[in-house]
């Protein structure tokens, strides 16, 4: 029989590439990038090439499972769904609606959150709803919100072929989205354009700079500050545009006068030299593209790092035009739908705050609940969930596609908060993953390819994923799982539904007039098409590229806000016991916490084990040798790894990734065992890529 090809998109990261997935007899056996989609045109990374196995993978999850003495044991779902609804009724009864609390991971459906956003803030009446866009978006978010006004993010990919400059600042674009670093660096042939690279490590994305800065971690604010130092006392600035369509310039330019670069070079380790060089290139460019990721979101000073770039942005103009502008990529499949349905504890759908009284009035009467249901302040942060389940204020916590077990700061501390739960349910793929082996039920969901529903990409792309294969056994889609517990908890009335697609038909209502409007989206229209940018009110509409093309922001003055940020203290600073910075990211062959990656071979040969990559003059001190074992420690605990010794990473730091779990690589590889769980104040992000840490030889500390 011949292989029938089927239109998706990728499910792996934030960029949403277009792909085409090959079936013979019922089964995926191939998968390829879709040519002539506007995102990737044929192009692939090696995540979703490699995922055919994981349908047939031998740990997938095939029906429900509950725990009976100290054991997790099969049972139907008519049994784990009475017994999860009975469990938070009686919780509800006897803490109140603020113990129960959800988490979940990015790598579902826009459908599947507004559910549970219903299901929590709607009718169980918590606003303890998280999603993992806390622990990756959150400071981008905050950035936006407070530099423009609202979490919108105004450019598009095909400003890539307009650009001459892209600044890319803590992004491993060329490890972490592939398929985007290959189209800049296409386009930069054609163009002659320039990259300008930061990161204290020499990445592969460094390799193709053209001016590579090799910060210290944690001092990005000073560097941007230098470069606005720069380019005011240089006249590097676009006047016009700062006067009609910014505020706060002259604080701006009173506040940069301390921060020449003779100065910054000594906080961040790069000659003055250099950051003049990179601001000058960024005053003479004629469209500057920026990105940044992690190294921002995920270190201290992490709004601010955000604001300081897009304050370069709006300097000189780089804004609202083919080019220029921020271009932040989102990490897993659907952290922009996180965001814009409201998967943070601070947030209600279609881009609403908790805390507005006429957001809450707007969705109370959407959803026919009154007003008062839905509480005035926001719930807890994911750190704080844990937190409140070690005090005993949350008693019972549903996590569905995330492995906080592995994927959160201080291993020990959250599986002991997990551990005292009333009930944990966790909502996966596979078992056993490090959180599942927690869970007291554990719900089989379905997973891409095998249910319907929404994906909406970094450039507000919004994008079907059709169901195209059976679930194996009796795992159900995580719609169905959710819609079938409230009504199993009495939610009969407000829970109806019988297909994503009822559920996208209603969501889309509650976006009518905001930035995430979706009124002219329907699942028929991106059938035939390649997604379409929001906003896209009508169903005659074609969908909005770039934002802000008016000039006007979503701050109460209409302009978007020059803000003069000071260079942040790390929450862990190292001293002569924790002397080493650590840094923790990733590589190409896995994806976060590996549940899905290191299940298929071919990407686990390729990196079986935990490296630490070393400075050769720290290994040398240490008396460390290449390819041995090296034990890594913080306050915390203690981590294994290999030792891989480079003049790549900045000497006084090591990195890691956190691939690692106990369930897949054995105990005592998981990056997250030392990480610290301080957090920005500013957008409650962990600083995973920052904490003190001290370094021996394996065979001397055991
Ligand atoms: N192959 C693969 N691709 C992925 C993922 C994956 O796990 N594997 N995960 C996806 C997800 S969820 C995300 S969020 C993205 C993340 O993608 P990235 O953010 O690109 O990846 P990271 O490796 O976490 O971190 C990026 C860089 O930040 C640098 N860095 C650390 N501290 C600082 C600092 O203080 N300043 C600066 N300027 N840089 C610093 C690190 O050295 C690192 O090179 O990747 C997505 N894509
Ligand atoms: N030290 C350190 N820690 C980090 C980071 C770091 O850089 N350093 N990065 C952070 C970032 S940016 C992120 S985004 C998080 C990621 O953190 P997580 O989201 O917790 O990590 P994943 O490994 O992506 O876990 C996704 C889970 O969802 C399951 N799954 C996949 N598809 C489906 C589905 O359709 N339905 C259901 N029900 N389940 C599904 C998978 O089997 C897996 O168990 O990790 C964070 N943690
Ligand atoms: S770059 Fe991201 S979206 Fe594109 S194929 Fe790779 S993982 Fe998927
Ligand atoms: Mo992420």
């Amino acid at each position: 029989m011949a292989v029938q090809w089927k239109k998706s998109t990728c499910p792996y990261c934030g960029l949403g590439c277009g792909l085409m997935v090959g079936v013979e007899e019922g089964r995926i056996v191939k998968i390829h990038g879709m040519k002539g989609h506007p995102v990737n045109d044929g192009d692939i990374c090696a995540l979703p090439a490699h995922y055919p196995p994981l349908f047939r993978a031998k740990e997938r999850l095939t029906q429900p499972l509950i725990r009976c003495n100290d054991e997790l044991i099969p049972a139907g779902w008519d049994k784990v769904i009475a017994f999860i609804a009975d469990r938070l009724n009686r919780i509800i009864k006897e803490y109140g609606p603020g113990s129960i609390a959800f988490f979940g991971g990015a790598a579902c459906f826009t459908e599947e959150y507004y559910l549970i956003n219903k299901l929590m803030k709607g009718a169980i009446g918590s606003n303890h709803v998280e999603s993992t866009a806390r622990l990756c978006m959150a400071s981008t978010a905050m950035g936006f919100i407070s530099t423009l006004g609202a979490d919108a993010p105004p450019t598009c990919y095909a400003d890539v072929e307009g650009a001459d400059l892209f600044f890319i600042a803590g992004n491993n674009m060329a490890v972490s989205v592939p398929v985007l670093f290959r189209r800049i660096c296409s386009a930069r042939r054609k163009k002659d354009s320039k990259i300008i690279v930061v990161d204290p490590r020499k990445t592969e994305t460094a390799a193709m700079a053209d001016i590579y800065l090799q910060i210290r971690p944690g001092t990005d604010v000073a560097l941007n500050n230098a470069i606005a130092h720069v380019l005011l006392k240089e006249g590097y600035i676009d006047k016009e545009f700062l006067k009609h369509y910014t505020s706060g310039l002259s604080d701006l330019t009173e506040k940069m006068r301390k921060y020449p670069p003779s100065f910054v070079a000594q906080i961040t380790g790069c000659p003055e030299k250099q950051i003049y060089e990179a601001a000058r290139l960024i005053g003479k460019a004629k469209a500057m593209l920026t990105f940044w990721f992690q190294g921002y979101n995920q270190s201290p000073g992490a709004v601010f790092k955000n604001n300081t770039l897009h304050n370069l942005s709006l300097l000189t103009g780089n804004f609202c035009r083919t080019g220029a502008g921020p271009l932040s990529i989102t990490g897993e499949a659907n952290t922009m739908g996180c965001r814009w349905v409201g998967a943070l504890a601070h947030l209600l759908p279609g881009m609403r705050m908790v805390t507005n009284p006429i957001h809450r009035h707007e969705v109370a009467k959407f959803w026919n609940i009154p007003v008062g249901k839905i509480q005035p302040t926001p719930g807890r942060s994911i750190i704080d969930i844990i937190h409140g389940l070690h005090s005993g204020e949350i008693r019972a916590l549903w996590i569905m596609s995330s492995n906080p077990a592995a994927s959160l700061p201080h291993t020990r501390w959250v599986e002991e908060g997990l551990s005292k739960a009333d009930v944990l349910i966790v909502q996966d793929i596979f078992h056993p993953t490090e959180t599942t082996l927690l869970a007291d039920a554990v719900l089989a969901g379905t997973q891409w390819c095998e249910k319907t529903g929404t994906f909406i990409s970094s450039e507000r792309r919004i994008e079907l994923a059709e169901k195209i294969i059976d679930p194996p056994g009796l795992a159900k889609s995580d719609c169905e799982i959710i819609w079938t517990v409230a009504r199993a908890m009495g939610f009969h009335n407000e829970f109806p539904y019988v297909s994503s697609e009822e559920v996208f038909e209603e969501w889309k209502g509650i976006t009518r007039g905001r930035i995430c409007d979706m009124g002219g989206v329907n699942y028929n229209r991106l059938r035939d098409k390649t997604g379409l940018q929001l906003p896209c009110p009508e169903v005659d509409h074609p969908g909005t590229p770039r934002l802000f093309t008016d000039l006007r922001f979503f701050r109460p003055d209409g302009r978007a806000a020059l803000l003069a940020r000071e260079n942040g203290e790390p929450a862990e600073a190292t001293d002569s016991e924790y002397p080493f910075v650590l840094i923790t990211g990733r590589l190409a062959c896995h994806f976060n916490t590996g549940t899905r990656t290191r299940r298929i071979s071919h990407l686990n040969n390729i990196a079986p084990d935990n490296i630490i990559e070393i400075h050769p003059a720290d290994a040398a001190r240490l008396g460390i040798t290449e390819g041995e074992e090296v034990v890594i420690s913080s306050r915390r605990g203690n981590v294994r790894g290999i030792a891989s010794i480079k003049d790549r990473i900045l000497a006084g730091t090591v990195s890691m990734s956190f691939h690692y779990g106990s369930a897949s690589a054995g105990n005592g590889k998981l990056a997250n065992l030392v990480c610290n769980p301080a957090y920005d104040i500013h957008s409650q992000q962990p600083q995973f890529k920052y904490c003190a840490v001290k370094m021996s030889k394996a065979n001397t500390l055991w």
